[in-house]
């Protein structure tokens, strides 16, 4: 067996189904477009500025020769979105950790095995996680602007690892979109078009933001709680995909079936206990509970009335409670 087929075993047994090789170089293509997406102020300021340090491979390690992608899927379910709810990737638990540890296996096997240096990102670094994956192979780019896979669509998590060690590049994978464009229509934001996204119209950044929250962005919003996964449910290619087989993508109990009043009423230590695993936990409680309310508010159900009424003594979150329960009362 050759190196390459040694790691691709090697990862498969530790529970990776996706891995793939690409070269250090970037395309103009790339480059140009990380840059036309600055220029017309479309990142969301979660990713690194600086086109050019995205694509300096060699800065972050010397004499770097591969990349090596790999994906893990993580849809179990669909939720329930006549209720506020939780966007699919982070109803389990947090991926950054489960990615890690994955990624710390293969570099150890590479380090161990062949004797090359090796160091390892997911979604935290500058590199781009879906431009190396769409080099390696592992899927093609949506026009939602998510790398999709054969078995599992585009619910798969991404990460890397670069390394000294030389391996034959995969060959990269054409759009299947072609004439397709129920994502861009079914964006309720008007954040894709065929070029690409308006990272800070984009729903999935609004519940993350920590400024205050327009009215229309609020009302944007529906039931979302945390993330959104609109362009990705409409895709054809996410229809009848398979499950996830990693157990710690599980939907947690209380992300599916979420408990308002718990979740408003919750000290910091209850809150790091309840959902301190999940991605979800690192914006903190307040943007949690304020896009609890909003969704709340958004869904115009009168249950929600008493327990919203019940919070008003919490000065920051005053004006979400006072809209979501006008929201309510104008039904
Ligand atoms: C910033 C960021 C966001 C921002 C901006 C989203 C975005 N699409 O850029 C916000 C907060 C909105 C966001 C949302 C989400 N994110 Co996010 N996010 C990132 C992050 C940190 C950087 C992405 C980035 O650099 N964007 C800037 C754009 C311009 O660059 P790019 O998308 O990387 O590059 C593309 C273009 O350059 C294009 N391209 C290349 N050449 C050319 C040439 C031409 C001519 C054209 C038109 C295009 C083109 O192809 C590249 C690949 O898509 C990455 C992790 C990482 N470090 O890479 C995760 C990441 C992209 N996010 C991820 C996820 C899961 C999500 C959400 C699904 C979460 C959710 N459910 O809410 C949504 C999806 C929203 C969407 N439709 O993209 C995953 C994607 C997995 C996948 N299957 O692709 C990543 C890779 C994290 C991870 N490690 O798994 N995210
Ligand atoms: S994640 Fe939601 S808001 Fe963002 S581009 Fe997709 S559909 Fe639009
Ligand atoms: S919905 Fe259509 S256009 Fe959008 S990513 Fe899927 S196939 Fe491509």
């Amino acid at each position: 067996m050759n190196i390459k087929n040694n790691i691709i075993d090697y990862a498969n047994k530790i529970g990776v189904p996706y891995i793939g090789f690409t070269d250090t170089t970037f395309s103009k293509k790339f480059i140009n477009n990380l840059k036309n997406r600055r220029n017309e102020n479309k990142l969301s300021g979660f990713e690194e500025e600086d086109e050019l340090k995205r694509v300096d491979i060699e800065s972050l390690l010397n004499g770097a020769k591969t990349i090596v992608s790999i994906a893990l899927p993580y849809k179990y379910k669909d939720q329930n979105y006549i209720e506020p709810y939780f966007s699919k990737y982070t109803m389990g638990e947090d991926y950054h950790r489960i990615l890690t540890s994955k990624l710390n296996l293969i570099k150890s096997y590479i380090e161990d095995n062949f004797n090359e240096k090796c160091i390892f990102f997911c979604d935290t670094g500058v590199v781009s996680d879906k431009e190396i994956a769409r080099k390696s192979g592992l899927g093609f780019v949506g026009k939602n602007t998510n790398i999709i896979t054969k078995n599992h669509g585009s619910y798969v998590f991404l990460g890397e690892i670069i390394t000294t060690l030389e391996i034959e590049p995969c060959n990269a994978k054409e759009s299947l979109c072609g004439s397709c464009d129920k994502c861009i229509k079914a964006c309720p934001a008007k954040a894709i078009d065929e070029t690409g996204i308006d990272g800070k119209r984009c729903l999935s950044y609004i519940t993350q933001k920590k400024d205050d929250l327009t009215l229309e962005e609020m009302e944007r919003l529906g039931n979302r709680i945390f993330g959104c996964d609109t362009c990705q449910d409409v895709c054809p290619h996410n229809k009848e995909v398979s499950t996830s087989n990693i157990d710690e993508f599980k939907p947690l109990e209380h992300s599916m079936n979420i408990n308002l009043e718990e979740l408003l009423f919750m000290s910091n230590k209850e809150f790091k206990i309840k959902y301190g695993r999940q991605a979800l936990a690192w914006r903190g409680k307040f943007i949690v509970q304020r896009n609890a309310i909003i969704a709340a508010g958004n869904s115009r159900n009168k249950k929600y009335i008493e327990v919203l009424k019940k919070k008003k003594d919490d000065i920051r979150l005053q004006n979400y409670i006072d809209i979501a329960i006008e929201k309510i009362n104008q039904c």
